[in-house]
């Protein structure tokens, strides 16, 4: 994983050079430089290399995607969203930069992940670039990401069913890692079916990471304050562990590390190693 991880960051280091408008790119370079696991990078590499792909052959869709994951945060950072001071415990975007550059910031980094695969790609057919496009793009638009986030935003405050919650995480998060795994998959030449068992498990761990994150908001703010209830139990969010139940979300994670690695079965074992102990990461991670 950190293998891949340096790779993306250098390769992002040098997509966004500082230049003019310099106070835009330092807005960029901070929110897409500052850290950050690199999940989404890791899986689509990880894909590209388990259909028999060459690893080099995906950054740049790696690195769209990351720019994507950036934009996304910073937006959702904003006052009008979610109105948070820290991310990764640093100060936001727009309380670095202010407001107006933060929304410019994101905005730029949409454009450029979209101008960075298609001029990147330069080894990969542009039959495998324009999938990838089509794929990346309606995960992230009004049946992807956006749709998870209207919806995530117009249940504030009322109480949600369990499928409501299911929908708000497929679309808020499991979209963009599936998208990242499909993307990988495609740029490493992988067949229909090959692509399709990727999305299925792309599917699984990304709700696998949104029930991990609640769980986690859970026991780390109840270790923290060395209470029994974390501070989501007590938020008006709807979370999997308020809606079902500590324990059941943890079963329910587990259930779907198996389900992920059903999908992976198909593969050669030796091969598949690297997304089955992914999958792994996603559901024992502590942060
Ligand atoms: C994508 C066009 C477009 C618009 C964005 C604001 C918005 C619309 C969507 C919000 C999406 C959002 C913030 C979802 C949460 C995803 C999530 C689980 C983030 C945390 O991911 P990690 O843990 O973060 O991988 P790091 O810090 O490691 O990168």
């Amino acid at each position: 994983m950190s293998s891949k991880a340096n790779k993306v960051n250098k390769a992002l280091d040098e997509a966004i050079p500082l230049q003019n408008p310099i106070k835009l790119h330092e807005s960029m370079r901070y929110s897409l430089l500052g850290g950050g696991k690199r999940v989404r990078p890791i899986l689509c590499l990880a894909a590209c290399e388990l259909v028999g792909g060459d690893e080099a052959n995906a950054i740049p869709i790696a690195c769209a995607i990351e720019m994507i994951h950036t934009m996304s945060l910073i937006h959702d950072d904003l006052p009008c969203m979610d109105n948070d001071d820290l991310r990764r415990g640093q100060p936001t975007n727009h309380k670095v930069f202010g407001e107006e550059t933060a929304i410019l910031a994101g905005d730029a980094l949409l454009a450029l992940a979209f101008e960075h695969v298609a001029s990147k790609s330069t080894n990969v057919s542009p039959d495998r670039v324009l999938r990838v496009i089509v794929e990346l793009s309606s995960g992230i638009g009004s049946k992807g990401v956006v749709a998870g986030q209207i919806v995530d935003i117009c249940s504030e405050g009322k109480e949600i069913s369990l499928d409501e919650l299911e929908y708000i995480h497929v679309h808020k998060t499991s979209k963009l890692l599936e998208a990242a795994i499909v993307c990988g998959a495609i740029m490493g030449g992988g067949d229909e079916i090959e692509v399709e068992k990727l999305r299925k498990y792309g599917r699984c761990i990304g709700l696998l990471f949104q029930v991990v994150d609640d769980i986690l908001d859970v026991t780390k703010s109840s270790n923290e304050l060395g209470k029994t209830a974390g501070k989501d139990m007590a938020s008006n969010k709807a979370t999997y562990p308020k809606l079902m139940g500590l324990e059941r979300a943890k079963e329910f994670a587990i259930e779907l590390v198996g389900k992920a690695m059903e999908e992976l079965s198909y593969f050669d074992a030796l091969r598949a190693a690297p997304l089955f102990r992914l999958a792994e990461y996603i559901a024992y991670r502590q942060n």
